[in-house]
């Protein structure tokens, strides 16, 4: 029923035929695990017990989001290892590279046989055997591809659905395929609510986070008639509030949809007198180039920067660079 699953075939039987014959297992994924990260690694546990209850599958991330303890076998996540003894078999999912796994890159690098399945581009391919898809949404669409459908409970969808909701924005980053939503929809028939996933993992906040948000809308300038639009929050108000930079997500992406905006940046202090600069845009700017002028990095309509200075310098230090691009973009 769904598009192409562009997966081959031999690589798919070696990889269940290392979990058929591993007796210890692990899976771990990239430091500061996102949605898809722990949608991955709780996901392909959930199939391998499925499939056997009685194996031993152990997973190691860093501390996830209490949005994410729902999910089948989370009280399975670990920190540290119980015991000396290498694993047969090590899953590095959505890493892209091998340093990545932080703190568990050395027990990964002790198995026998370790696997890697990611969709990063940057990913050189790492491991015994590889299943490396940068066209592919998010690691979870991988392993989608790769699990046999009948199989997929709805402990497993779940977790699945989870990862591509996240690494897709929602279903709206152009990364959002025929087959994405294809595979949405297989997983949806497997009982899989969207409202429940989306609500409480992607939109949910808590009450400061929301009066945090209010506050840089209300405190949010409008530059160049309107184009470019900066809000900032500094560190003796995020101490004040009692919140960390996790609690500041999506403030960028309101600043974002205001209409008539082609560019949004917000600041936080990190500590005092840097600044850590998110850059979005509509299409118009690539914001990547701009990042990269202060020592940053990323997307063409997301990227972010550090900057040492003032909320004042550091925004008339960047505002001219979008002003640059608007202007070209006009002419072109
Ligand atoms: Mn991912």
């Amino acid at each position: 029923m769904t598009s192409s699953k562009k997966i081959n075939r031999q690589a798919v039987s070696l990889f269940f035929r290392k979990i058929k014959e591993a007796d210890r297992i692990a899976i771990s994924g990239h430091i500061n695990p996102d949605g898809d990260c722990v949608g991955a690694c709780l996901g392909l546990c959930t199939y391998i017990l499925d499939l056997d209850p009685a194996k031993k599958v152990d997973i190691f991330l860093e501390p996830i989001s209490e949005k994410f303890r729902f999910l089948k076998h989370a009280d399975k996540i670990l920190q540290e290892k119980p015991d000396e003894e290498p694993y047969d078999l090590y899953f590095s999912l959505d890493c892209s590279d091998p340093e990545r796994l932080g703190a568990f890159r050395e027990e990964f690098e002790k198995a026998e046989f370790k696997i890697c399945v990611d969709h990063h581009i940057s990913n050189q391919g790492f491991g015994d055997l590889t299943f490396i898809d940068a066209e592919a949404s998010s690691t979870c669409e991988i392993l989608y591809d790769i699990f046999e459908e009948k199989e997929i409970s709805f402990d497993t969808a779940q977790c699945l659905y989870l990862g591509i909701v996240h690494d897709t924005g929602v279903f709206k980053h152009s990364n959002t395929t025929r087959k994405v939503m294809e595979i949405a929809g297989v997983l949806i028939e497997k009982g899989v609510r969207p409202d429940f996933i989306i609500d409480e993992t992607f939109y949910k906040k808590t009450y400061i986070q929301n009066q945090i948000l209010g506050r840089a809308l209300m405190e949010s300038i409008l530059l160049l008639d309107g184009k470019i639009i900066f809000s900032a929050i500094k560190k003796k108000d995020m101490d004040f509030y009692g919140i960390e930079s996790g609690d500041l997500d999506g403030v960028i992406d309101q600043l974002r949809v205001t209409e008539g905006v082609e560019c949004a940046l917000f600041l936080y202090e990190k500590v005092e007198g840097q600044f850590k600069v998110s850059l979005r845009s509509n299409g118009n700017v690539d914001v990547r180039k701009i990042a990269e002028n202060f020592g940053g990095g990323g997307h063409v309509r997301a990227a972010g920067c550090t900057v040492d200075g003032n909320v004042r310098d550091i925004v008339n230090n960047i505002t001219p660079f979008i002003e640059q691009q608007l202007k070209q973009e006009k002419s072109v």
